[in-house]
């Protein structure tokens, strides 16, 4: 029996583990005590890693669709020579933007994915390049770009006096970006900040996990986050609770901001977001007050109403309350696995992230979005990039870890998209509702079968820390890395793919190693000493103390660029619930599901259950003559699904709250108590779309509830 140091993978948290192996078999994962950083933390969906591995319904050879419509088992090369020749055609008759990518949520865990599969699409010269960001939360990756960045970066959660959280639940989630609760032992966290003194505001129409332990929990009618917002900083304005000798020196557009902000009295904030006037004033000067500490928004306004706006004020509260790291400040972590930067107590003007670049088809207003040296496609548009005839269109997609005909907007035109390609390949350990659909399904390795490094949360936790694992086992079966597909079609195309500055030549094959070093060239870290020592580790030793601002640098972070006074005027404009769809369907995530990812393992599905109940208040029940557990129509402007209701005294009255990612492909007949709905049926990919970022409203959703016939 030998034990292997490693971490888990099923989500982003990377808990590290301890994993048995004997007989040539894992028998057993348990949370690793020994981990400084997280204290021996798992979540149930971690603890099913073994049985993932070995359950029945786990795919472990290639699966390629017969002209009859039944798959048959290939080996893993034939798959590769004839996707290979398929994108050859393709190429060749089409060019390559009709080659598509789409890398899903657990294409983050696999740390050598994102980035090969970019260098692919770079080499191939293919723009279709799409991965969930896009219809997650790309207001708080990309809006960024309009405001400034402060180079220091904003305060730490364990460094701050007060976090207000907007939308994000990370005790369910582990999901926070820098500032939040951190998602290494969420809940440990926040009971030592709250401890020492941490005053909690929780943003959300729902008495969530966390609002439960907040100081002061803000029951806000969903979508109004905006108005709420503006309201907040009109008080803080008006009562000098700013820092105005931040802004005086670093800030732009303070005058122009005061002045939008003016038409948000209280009465009419109070009104439109359903918050008392007290307890607005109070979130105004309990978060001013700080002196340390940020405001931080998850998917809850990011899928809502006015996510741009929304973002900007968040941004724009952090930037006049001066939230940040100064001159002679400690950074907590400055990144282990990504060159060192300068800390420098300035701002960074950078090129807007979009507005360059090539442009999507149906809506030329969206196009490319970059990040440093990243750039991809709006998701929400690659339904219609694949259904649109003409030059560019689509005709092959790569769906990697995601399962679009359940996550994405419209679900209607989702199915319609995925049954016209010529080529679908699907990299998934089961038959999801997308696999179901695609002429290849290749089964990944997964966690415990490979290699991986911390990347995606390096810059995420408070600490500087880093892990590495290799392997536990080795798989006797025939699966792959989700990279190896790009890497089989770059060696038979002959194409030259390069991560950075460093070329990736197709033979010898890279090992993931060999990915890896490329993808961290320049690091802090020496990844060989890191592979060498697993278990994960805190660098104590790295020291990085923010420098002066330069003399006389002129850059400012913006309160009001470009599109700012149009997102207001729209906000304005907004009305609220109408007389056809008096309720707000919004959404929120489950402890037993990762988006699709769970139904299929015994002990979670166990906890979900079959359906993902319409959550409302008793009291809106009552009003509507609906029975708890009753099975109920509920419509939108866009579609219509059947839901169980669940009387539920968390959720805010007027408010509908459900689970995505549920439910089956719209052509199969089942009953929602066995399989659920799928809340994409409610939502349109053309409607309501987002300037810039192409973000559809996916919650926040304006429905009427009726019940079934
Ligand atoms: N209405 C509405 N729509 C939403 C959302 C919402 O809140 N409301 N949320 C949005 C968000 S935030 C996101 S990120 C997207 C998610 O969208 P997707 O990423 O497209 O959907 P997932 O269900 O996360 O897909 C994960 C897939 O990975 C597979 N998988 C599991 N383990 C492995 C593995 O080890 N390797 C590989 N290759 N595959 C594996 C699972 O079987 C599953 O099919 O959905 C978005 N859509
Ligand atoms: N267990 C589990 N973990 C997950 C996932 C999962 O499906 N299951 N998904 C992963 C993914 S892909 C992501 S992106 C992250 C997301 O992580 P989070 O952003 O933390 O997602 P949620 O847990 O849904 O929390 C969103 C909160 O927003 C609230 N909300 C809804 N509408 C509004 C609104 O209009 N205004 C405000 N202020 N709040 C609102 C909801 O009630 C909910 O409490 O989680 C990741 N982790
Ligand atoms: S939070 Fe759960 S699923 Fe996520 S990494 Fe940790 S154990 Fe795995
Ligand atoms: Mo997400």
């Amino acid at each position: 029996m030998t034990e292997h140091q490693t971490f888990c993978r099923y989500c982003h948290a990377y808990c590290p583990m301890v994993a048995t192996v004997s007989e040539g078999k894992v028998q057993s994962v348990k949370p690793d005590t020994t981990n400084a950083m997280y204290g021996g933390y798992t979540c149930i969906k971690g603890r099913q890693l073994v049985e993932q591995m070995y359950q029945p319904q786990r795919l472990t050879s290639c699966q390629k669709k017969t002209e009859s419509g039944e798959f048959v088992t290939v080996t893993s090369q034939q798959a590769f020579d004839e996707i290979a020749e398929k994108v050859r055609e393709i190429v060749s008759e089409h060019g390559p933007r009709a080659v598509a990518t789409y890398n899903g949520t657990v294409a983050f865990q696999n740390s050598a994915q994102l980035a090969y599969s970019r260098a692919f699409h770079n080499a191939l010269e293919s723009p279709s390049y799409y991965t969930s960001v896009t219809i997650d939360q790309p207001a708080k990756v990309f809006v960024g770009s309009r405001i400034g960045f402060w180079t220091a970066g904003s305060h730490s959660f364990h460094d701050s006096d007060v976090v207000m959280i907007i939308g994000n639940n990370p005790l369910v989630s582990h999901y926070a970006p820098p500032g939040g609760v951190p998602s290494v032992s969420p809940a440990d966290q926040l009971r030592r900040a709250k401890k020492r003194g941490l005053k909690l505001i929780v943003i959300d129409p729902r008495q969530s996990e966390l609002a439960k332990r907040a100081d002061l929990h803000v029951q806000v009618k969903p979508g109004e986050d905006a108005t709420l917002l503006a309201g907040m900083l009109k008080i803080i304005f008006a009562e000098g609770l700013y820092d105005a000798e931040f802004c005086e020196a670093h800030v732009g557009g303070l005058a122009e901001l005061k002045a939008e902000v003016e038409a948000f009295d209280l009465e009419m904030v109070s009104d439109r977001t359903g918050v008392p006037k007290d307890t607005i004033i109070e979130a105004a000067r309990l978060f001013s007050a700080g002196p340390r500490g940020s405001a931080i928004t998850g998917t809850g306004p990011e899928m809502g109403a006015h996510p741009n706006l929304t973002q900007h004020l968040v941004a724009s509260l952090n930037i006049v309350c001066g939230r940040f790291y100064r001159a002679g400040d400690q950074i907590p972590n400055p990144g282990m696995l990504a060159p060192p930067a300068p800390k420098v107590a300035q701002v960074a003007e950078v090129p807007l992230a979009w507005g360059r670049g090539v442009r999507c088809r149906v809506n030329p207003e969206l196009g490319e979005l970059r990040l440093g040296s990243s750039k991809e496609m709006p998701t929400a548009q690659l339904a219609d990039e694949i259904l649109a005839p003409g030059e560019g269109q689509v005709k092959v997609l790569f769906v990697i870890a995601g399962n679009p005909l359940m996550a994405w907007p419209d679900q209607e035109k989702a199915l319609a998209a995925m049954k016209s390609l010529d080529l679908l390949v699907c990299i998934d350990p089961y038959f999801s509702e997308t696999a179901e659909m695609a002429h290849f399904v290749l089964p990944p390795k997964l966690t415990l079968e490979r290699e991986d490094v911390t990347l995606l949360s390096d810059a995420w936790y408070e600490k500087p820390y880093s892990q590495y694992t290799k392997a536990v086992i080795e798989t006797e079966h025939d699966v792959i890395e989700e990279w190896e597909l790009y890497w089989a079609i770059a060696d038979r195309l002959n194409l030259e793919v390069t991560i950075g500055r460093t070329p990736i030549p197709n033979q010898p094959k890279p090992s993931k190693f060999d990915l890896l070093k490329a993808i961290t060239a320049g690091s802090r870290v020496d990844l060989q000493w890191l592979r060498e020592h697993p278990g994960g580790h805190i660098f104590d030793d790295v020291d990085v103390v923010v420098e002066p601002g330069l003399e006389g640098t002129q850059a400012r972070l913006k309160l009001y660029p470009e599109g700012v006074d149009q997102e207001f005027a729209a906000l304005k404009d907004t009305v609220g619930g109408t007389a056809d769809y008096p309720h707000v369907l919004i959404g929120f995530r489950s402890k037993y599901v990762l988006n699709s990812f769970g139904h299929n393992l015994p002990a979670l599905k166990k906890k979900s259950g079959n359906t993902n109940p319409a959550h409302l208040h008793p009291d809106d029940l009552a009003a509507l003559e609906i029975e708890d557990d009753e099975e109920v129509s509920i419509q939108s402007a866009y579609g219509q699904i059947q839901a169980i209701v669940k009387a539920d005294t968390k959720i805010k009255p007027g408010v509908v709250a459900m689970h995505h990612c549920w439910g089956l492909s719209p052509d199969k007949q089942g009953s929602v108590r066995e399989n659920g709905a799928n809340t994409n049926l409610l939502v349109s990919s053309e409607a309501e779309t987002q300037r810039y970022t192409g973000m559809t409203r996916s919650s926040t959703i304006p429905v009427r509830i009726s019940k079934s016939a």
